[in-house]
């Protein structure tokens, strides 16, 4: 193998494993399905916070994989079983809970591959530990596009 050869398939590599943030059908991507990554801060002051954001907010696609890195901070209080916030999505509008969206999270960081919900419309995340008595305002809009 040339060096040229070996740095183009590198490349191609790195492409594979990277964020594919194209277009559909823009550039066909080594085999790795389009991830989107979503990062969230589950702070001690009972508060979701996404970097950049003054209120934090998630968008996704219909359907997509999305992968949510979590980081959570432990309020006043917790679960016995040691989780420290929680993140449940609710469909806005009957307040429904969208199956495998139940999520517990423990001190540090933490990851989870997800679905997005096949149907577009206003979701709301709702915490689901009892974190602090500023609980009841840990929650954030969630919006999925079709
Ligand atoms: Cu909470």
């Amino acid at each position: 193998m040339t060096n040229l050869s070996r740095f183009c398939r590198n490349l191609a590599l790195i492409a594979g494993l990277s964020v594919p943030l194209g277009a559909p059908g823009q550039v066909a991507q080594v085999e790795a399905a389009p991830v989107h990554v979503v990062e969230v801060l589950a702070d001690s002051d009972s508060r979701y916070k996404i970097a950049g954001q003054r209120t934090p907010e998630i968008t996704v696609q219909a359907g997509e994989q999305v992968v949510l890195r979590v980081t959570a901070r432990r309020g006043k209080t917790w679960n016995r079983d040691g989780s420290i916030h929680g993140f449940s999505l609710l469909r806005s509008k009957d307040r429904a809970k969208v199956d495998g969206w139940n999520l517990l999270f423990k001190p540090g960081k933490q990851e989870f591959q997800l679905t997005a919900p096949s149907e577009p419309g206003d979701y709301e995340v709702v915490c689901t530990v009892i974190c602090s008595e500023d609980h009841e305002g840990m929650h954030m809009k969630f919006t999925v596009l079709p």
